[in-house]
């Protein structure tokens, strides 16, 4: 070691799948974040890890409390204290409340960036009585945990180290892109695990793949009938585990025959034989693993897609055996976050008026309602919250609510550790929105495009600077602790002092009692009869027994204690019970081309990171991707400046050819904008040239009907040439580091 260096051990939250990583401290500061000395852990680290201590003193850090005084979004702020800040945003909160009602009053999170929030959000807003949470777990991760509730009551986590078969449905970890996954993926393979790769792009991940199906981009759902087909047909399915587990298999095969392999070679643009071949696989192979994928968080079948992997899973034995697909539960020995959240404060009629519930109920409360019993049955509380994704209002409805669109007002909305213009589709109307509010508050660490139209920009401390209780969302039942490596620089605060300063200012510091972050740890912890301190300084993580096939104990945590291969709540929330596949709307000939968002840049966490010169000079501008034929018949070309533009906006982008993307799609990067460009309404730091959102639409056609969450995976666009170069200031040299994909 080092002189004068000192470690810690830390869980990174520069994305959202939390590397146990070391960190290393001299005079007070964090100089160097490396991989785990944990075995178990260890190469589990990626270039955003790395990078976190220079990222976090970048001079662009927000140190103190900001409040607006020229018009929203001109840019001028005044530096006042928290004490200042948190009265004025408590009266005026207030007043909202007293006028509107408490509904008027969003909030929008995500939970890895604020992981000090526990729950307390929710917690707040309960007692308040405002249902109108959001988040962008509502695209990713949320929304399945939700919607899985509906096959069998939880939200499994593939058992990545015993199984024989992964199949990928679009998701494509990386080395830097969830480098734990990526991991676990290369070791499951270097075992003979077989890879089954669903992508419209020869991914890395597909190159790897023992199947590559290039299907269609947003045909995953289609897809998924076809494999039902040769797996019902067949026989391949688990009879004993039908027979005896679940409900509506008869029912299922029949809108199963709707789909015969030549139909769905159609629908999906994959060879039928192959098809059946990766069902084959996928059945006769396992246990078989599909692990979460945000492919079809994000597409207009996403319930149907979702229910169809959970239906997969079941028929074939997958269902919380070694191997397979493991329903874990609550962790028993700390509080939970669900339990944190207190919902039954939240008086019912409240929880009937979130908004998007009466059209797109699946994650709302409404939606999740029916489960409340059968999850008090088999996991000892009636509200199960996981990955936060349970309960939640649906983000276009929101949005329109603050627009003045209906049902009725929101005139006050927060966020914290979200960046909601560039994080949801239709960012005119997200903007619409933040343009009609009376309060605007942002919990930040930079001066995003949303943060410049607050009224309140509070400064956030980072993983570095705060200890961690990650309870894994929910998700699974494992417990993982961070230890606090250095002090916030400045002013800056956690969610947890966010939540308990804001109570205080509503005149109910009851909500949230606890003085600190390690008192309220204190208790979460108190079961396992430790305190805080003295876990996360022994324990790396801290398991519950595991127990395979819980089920036969308890039954399923769904309405009829089965697997409801045809839901029962979907049926009572007035939907198809069964899956099914919508189409593409009919094409208008001015837009001939497909668009999706996404394929992970490795420098950046989603909108964030594009302040770090290390990671902007891998990425400098944002890039779209198509392949020579596409851009030769669009008349663009290599290198030069684009415009990509549908019926609901337009975006500027570099052009990158790459021979792996398929012929008439385009590749839009998610979440761009520019620190460097000039900040506040008009330009917001360059979101209206670049961001994704503008491009994203939310109309009928394009959203998923049960959820109400947008399809970003084949959009109608179009790819034109800009003749003059956009003169956006080149950033750094570009060299440094060579592209990985
Ligand atoms: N470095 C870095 N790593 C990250 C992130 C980051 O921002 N930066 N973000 C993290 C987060 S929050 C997430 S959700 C994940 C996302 O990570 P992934 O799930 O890997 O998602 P993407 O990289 O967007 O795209 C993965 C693949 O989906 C394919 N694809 C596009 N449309 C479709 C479709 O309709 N069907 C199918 N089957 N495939 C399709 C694309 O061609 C691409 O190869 O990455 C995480 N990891
Ligand atoms: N249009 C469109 N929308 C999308 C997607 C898409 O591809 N296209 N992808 C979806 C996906 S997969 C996801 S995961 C979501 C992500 O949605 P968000 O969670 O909103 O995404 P981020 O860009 O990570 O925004 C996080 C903000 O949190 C700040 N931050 C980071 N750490 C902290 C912290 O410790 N405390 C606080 N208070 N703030 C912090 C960062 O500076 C950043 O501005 O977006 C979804 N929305
Ligand atoms: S993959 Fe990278 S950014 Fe994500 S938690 Fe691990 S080290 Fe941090
Ligand atoms: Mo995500």
């Amino acid at each position: 070691m080092r002189e004068g260096v000192t470690t810690k051990r830390a869980l990174c939250a520069s994305c959202d799948i939390a590397c146990s990583v070391v960190t290393e401290i001299k005079n007070g500061r964090v100089v160097r974040v490396r991989s785990s000395d944990n075995p178990i852990f260890r190469d589990h680290i990626c270039m955003k890890g790395i990078v976190a201590p220079k990222g976090f003193a970048n001079p662009n850090r927000i140190l103190h409390p900001l409040k607006r005084v020229g018009e929203r979004g001109s840019g001028k702020w005044e530096q006042v204290t928290w004490d200042e800040a948190m009265a004025d945003i408590g009266s005026r909160l207030q007043a909202v409340v007293d006028r509107y009602g408490p509904e008027a009053w969003a909030v929008s999170t995500s939970q890895w960036n604020t992981s000090t929030d526990h729950g307390l959000g929710r917690r707040v807003m309960n007692h308040v009585g405002s249902p109108n949470w959001i988040s962008g777990v509502a695209l990713c991760a949320g929304n399945t945990a939700a919607v899985n509730r509906f096959t069998y009551g939880w939200f499994p986590f593939g058992d990545f180290n015993n199984t024989r078969c992964i199949v990928l449905m679009g998701h494509n970890p990386r080395r830097h892109s969830w480098t734990p996954i990526y991991n676990y993926i290369r070791s499951a393979q270097q075992r003979g695990a077989k890879l089954i790769v669903m992508d419209p792009r020869r991914s890395s991940s597909a190159e790897r793949a023992d199947i590559w199906l290039p299907l269609k981009v947003g045909s995953d759902t289609a897809m998924m009938f076809g494999w039902l087909k040769v797996i019902i047909d067949e026989g391949l399915y688990d009879k004993e585990f039908v027979a005896e587990w679940t409900v509506g298999f008869d029912e299922l095969r029949q809108r199963v025959d709707e789909y015969p392999l030549e139909r769905v070679a159609e629908l999906t643009g994959c060879d039928p034989e192959m098809i059946a071949s990766a069902a084959r696989l996928y059945a006769t192979h396992g246990p078989t693993i599909i692990p979460w994928t945000p492919i079809t968080d994000m597409q207009r079948n996403s319930t149907s897609g979702i229910r169809l992997q959970s239906i997969l899973r079941a028929i074939c034995g997958y269902l919380d055996v070694p191997g397979g697909e493991l329903l874990q539960g609550f962790n028993p020995d700390i509080i939970n976050e669900s339990e944190i959240e207190m919902h039954h404060v939240l008086p019912e009629a409240q929880k009937a008026k979130q908004l998007g519930s009466q059209d797109h109920p699946a994650f709302t409360y409404r939606g999740q309602s029916a489960f409340r019993e059968p999850t008090r049955r088999v996991y000892g509380q009636e509200y199960a919250n996981l990955v936060m994704g349970c309960h939640m209002a649906t983000p276009s409805a929101t949005f329109q609510a603050m627009a003045g669109e209906g049902p009725y007002p929101v005139k006050a909305f927060f966020f914290l550790g979200n960046n909601p213009l560039l994080s949801y589709a239709n960012m005119p109307m997200i903007l619409k929105g933040m343009m009609n509010q009376e309060l605007i508050v942002a919990h930040e660490q930079f001066m995003t495009p949303s943060a410049q139209l607050a009224d309140y920009v509070l400064p956030a401390d980072s993983w570095l600077e705060r200890p961690w209780l990650h309870d894994m969302f929910g998700w699974m039942s494992t417990v993982r602790f961070s230890e606090k490596s250095m002090d916030p620089p400045g002013d800056c605060r956690s969610t947890f002092q966010f939540w308990k300063l804001l109570a205080g200012a509503l005149g109910q510091s009851d909500i949230v009692p606890w003085d600190t972050l390690e008192d309220f740890y204190d208790y979460r912890v108190a079961r396992t009869g430790m305190s805080f301190a003295d876990l996360v300084a022994t324990t790396e993580v801290h398991f519950a027994k595991p127990e395979f096939r819980k089920y036969e104990k308890t039954g399923f945590a769904t309405p009829s204690g089965k697997v409801e291969l045809k839901s029962s709540v979907l049926e009572g929330l007035g939907f198809d019970p069964l899956p099914y596949f919508r189409e593409d709307p009919p094409r208008d000939d001015a837009y001939p081309l497909m668009m999706f968002t996404g394929v992970r840049e490795d420098g950046f966490f989603q909108t964030g990171h594009r302040h770090i010169p290390e990671m902007r000079a891998r990425h400098p501008e944002p890039e779209i991707y198509l392949n020579e034929k596409t851009a030769r018949t669009a008349g663009v070309r290599d290198g030069e400046w684009v415009a990509v533009e549908n019926q609901l906006g337009r975006i500027k982008a570099k052009l990158a050819i790459r021979d792996a993307m398929p012929d008439d799609l385009v590749r839009v990067p998610h979440g761009w904008w520019k620190p460097e460009m000039p900040q506040g309404h008009g330009q917001l730091s360059g979101a209206h040239d670049y961001a994704d959102s503008q491009l994203c639409r939310d109309d009928d056609d394009f959203l998923d009907r049960e959820q109400g969450i947008p399809h970003i995976k084949g959009i109608p666009c179009r790819v034109v040439s800009l003749m003059s170069p956009s003169g956006d200031a080149e950033i750094v040299d570009a060299s440094l580091l060579e592209p990985v994909e």
